[in-house]
């Protein structure tokens, strides 16, 4: 067994920890050494960055078909405090929220008896047609799986439909704890541990991004929760698409486990640093705030947290029902204020987290009211200013002020209510004699002149401010060079900033990779005469970086170290050896060995050959799963295996470069399943056409479930054999 040292070395080294290490980290090492790693982790993956969203949960019922025993939510139908909300009302509130600057709604709830697919797709429908701008983030696994039960239907054509109807991407809820026994005493009505892991599987395999969770803190054992990470770390390794962990502290008001009390923060602390340490592939671990408060939530991103959650709003009630924060909601303010507490940078992001970038006009509240003659004081002009005249003016004056106050809290602007204010008062003062004489024409006078200076005033502020009426509709830039965008967005007046780049070894140096605001195939998006458009570029020249030693350890380990330094693998070529299967013997880099003492930059990007050495009764290998994965997931799944990526063809559904980045694997050179040599190349051939996709996705599901099953018998026989030869 490892010491604590030694552990603390690897984690440094950025390998992956075993089970027996994570545990003996989890019960020995001292706090902050935990905190020191996990910090270390968490800066190599998201920098100083500490995410947060703006986001509101939608319940639509609290009745559950299920009875958890940790749950305080839950209540039958009938019940006095129990709610459902029918579409019209989901709608309803969607509408409510329209003002409200969010870019996710959050939907969970009970699994209401009444409910199927088409109740949980027209949900969806109903917030999209009041958000069209909003993420949908829709329901837990659990509810998933219920629904495609119900219907009879497969995981990936259930979440095919709720895909269809706007879902973007799948919570964390309902995993609870996957150790079966333990999940049968917690809550023995839910999907079991394999079927929520094969709604995210297929999730991961059709490009949909999901959250995990873990519900700790109750009757678990720290065993069951190193398991927990496992079976999510496992998953990831095969169908990535985790975007965050969320560590789930348990809240025992209002429940049937509460004699079990709640953790500490220490043991807060120590399981949010090590999910960071353990969960070497799943980028982001979130420190629900909602879940933990304030103070816990600034101490977990010095262990390791990069994410907080958001403003929520007081919309979720799961943990106010069960003892955690009452009425959660958090301003933006208050969110950044806690990041920079802890010593961090906050930053807005969207559901995918992306950076979320809000141009300064768009802060600037545009005039809403134009200011109305009749505001202006009327009253006995022809008649001397006495003592009770001023003080009447005063009054109107001050009443004018504050109603002005209130405006400017509702977004007015000052100038326009300045202008008011001057054009009255030196109205009055200077033109007296005048004014004395012919009070009717004067009036007249005035009144006209007031009025022309309001409408061209208005005419100019709208047309040079704001550009009222006139919508520009947003260009699609992509794939464009940035040069070139920047020239047609100068006459289309807006601007082109470069807010990020990226390097791909496949596209031209400037060309555009990403925008916001993004273009829709569904509806014109436009923006107002000015605005700017911020891009994200193919950076021009590769940017230099270290070459990591990757040599003397596992194939896993290296190619987890290749990834992150911003290299590729150009090849894997197999050795026999007599002791060890899937160990890096030796790297090359442009044919130079690199030894621990060579020089070691080069351009990222660049791709390193492996020597990598195969026990001689090991050689054989499956041909992995690839339909439904990305480019780049398609070629670690196969370096993971241990094969060679072989051509890559694309269909005409391809049209251009950046296309690329969208098209997944719709065919295999060799089928799923069939047994290769180490090292052998496997051709990829690669679409834009979703729905070919998800129909191959679906043919390549059943096949993998036979695969698995054939090849369990195979090891069942296997094993009995060897038994009875013993
Ligand atoms: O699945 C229920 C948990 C979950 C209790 O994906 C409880 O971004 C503590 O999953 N004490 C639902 N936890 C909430 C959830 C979630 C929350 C925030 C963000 C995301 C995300 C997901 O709440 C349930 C269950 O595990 N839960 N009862 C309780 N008494």
């Amino acid at each position: 067994m490892l010491t604590i040292n030694e552990i603390s070395e690897a984690v440094r080294r950025g390998e992956r920890i075993s089970s027996e290490a994570a545990l003996k980290l989890w019960r020995e090492a001292p706090l902050w050494l935990l905190g020191e790693l996990a910090t270390m982790r968490k800066r190599a993956i998201s920098g100083e960055s500490v995410y947060y969203n703006r986001n509101v949960h939608l319940e639509p019922t609290n009745i559950c078909l299920f009875n958890c025993e940790f749950c305080s939510f839950r209540r039958r139908e009938g019940d006095a405090d129990a709610w459902y909300m029918s579409l019209e009302e989901i709608e309803k509130r969607a509408e409510e929220l329209q003002a409200a600057d969010i870019t996710e709604v959050h939907i969970v709830g009970g699994v209401h008896p009444k409910h199927d697919l088409d109740t949980y797709c027209a949900m969806i429908r109903r917030v999209k047609r009041a958000l069209p701008h909003v993420t949908v983030k829709a329901y837990t696994a659990v509810e998933i799986f219920y629904m495609i039960r119900r219907d009879e239907i497969s995981v990936v054509e259930g979440l095919r439909r709720l895909q269809e109807a706007g879902m973007e991407c799948i919570p964390g809820g309902g995993a609870e704890i996957f150790d079966e026994q333990l999940r049968a005493k917690i809550c023995p009505d839910k999907c079991s541990s394999e079927e929520w892991l094969a709604v995210h599987r297929a999730a991961h395999n059709m490009g949909l991004a999901t959250n995990c969770t873990m519900l700790y803190g109750h009757i678990e054992t720290l065993e069951q929760r190193i398991d927990h990470l496992e079976r999510l770390r496992k998953l990831q390794d095969e169908a990535p698409g985790f975007d965050a962990f969320i560590p789930l502290k348990y809240h025992s008001r209002g429940n049937r486990l509460s004699e079990a009390g709640e953790s500490s923060v220490e043991d807060d602390l120590r399981t949010i640093a090590i999910s960071r340490i353990f969960l070497d592939n799943i980028p982001h671990i979130k420190a629900y705030w909602v879940s933990y408060g304030k103070a816990t939530t600034e101490m977990a991103l010095a262990f390791g947290a990069d994410d907080i959650d958001g403003t929520i709003g007081d919309t979720t009630k799961i943990y106010s029902m069960a003892g955690g924060v009452e009425k959660p909601t958090m301003s933006v303010e208050e969110l950044e204020a806690m990041v920079r507490a802890a010593g961090f940078t906050p930053v807005e992001r969207d559901s995918h987290y992306n950076p979320v970038v809000r141009s300064d006009e768009e802060c600037v509240p545009e005039p809403k009211s134009v200011p109305e003659p009749e505001a202006e004081p009327k009253s006995k002009p022809e008649v001397e200013e006495t003592s009770e005249d001023n003080s009447e003016k005063r009054d109107s004056r001050d009443s004018r002020e504050n109603n002005d106050d209130m405006k400017r809290e509702s977004g007015s602007p000052k100038r326009t209510q300045r202008t008011r204010k001057s054009g009255g008062g030196d109205g009055g003062s200077n033109k007296g004699g005048f004014y004395r004489r012919f009070p009717i024409v004067s009036h007249i006078i005035l009144a006209s002149l007031f009025g022309l200076v309001l409408i061209v005033g208005l005419y100019i502020g709208l047309k040079s401010g704001t550009r009222h009426g006139e919508a520009i509709k947003v260009p699609n830039l992509l794939g464009m060079d940035v040069d070139d965008a920047r020239a047609m967005a100068e006459a289309e007046e807006l601007q082109i900033v470069v807010r990020d780049s990226i390097f791909d070894v496949d596209l031209p140096g400037g060309a555009i990779v990403d925008q916001l605001p993004r273009t829709s195939t569904v509806r014109d998006v436009t923006v107002k005469p000015g605005r700017k458009i911020y891009v994200t570029i193919n950076a021009y020249s590769r940017r230099m970086v270290e070459i990591p030693y990757v040599a003397k350890q596992t194939l896993r380990q290296a190619l987890n170290q290749i990834e992150r330094s911003g290299l590729t693998v150009k090849e894997l070529i197999y050795e026999a050896d007599m002791t060890s299967t899937d160990y890096v013997l030796a790297q090359f880099v442009s044919s130079r060995e690199i030894t621990p003492t060579t020089s070691r930059r080069c351009e990222v990007g660049t791709g390193v050959t492996l020597r990598v050495s195969y026990r001689r009764d090991e050689q054989q290998v499956y041909a992995p799963r690839l339909v439904g994965l990305s480019l780049q997931q398609a070629r670690k799944t196969l370096w993971d295996n241990g094969l060679n990526v072989g051509k890559v063809v694309y269909d005409d559904s391809v049209e251009d470069l950046i296309a690329r980045r969208k098209a997944r694997v719709y065919k295999q050179s060799v089928q799923l399943g069939t047994s290769l040599k180490r090292g052998s190349e496997v051709t990829l051939y690669l679409s834009c056409d979703e729905a070919m996709v998800d129909s191959m996705s679906v043919i390549a599901s059943g096949e993998l479930r036979k695969f698995e099953e054939r090849r369990r018998k195979q090891l069942a026989e296997a094993d009995s054999l060897a038994l009875a030869n013993e």
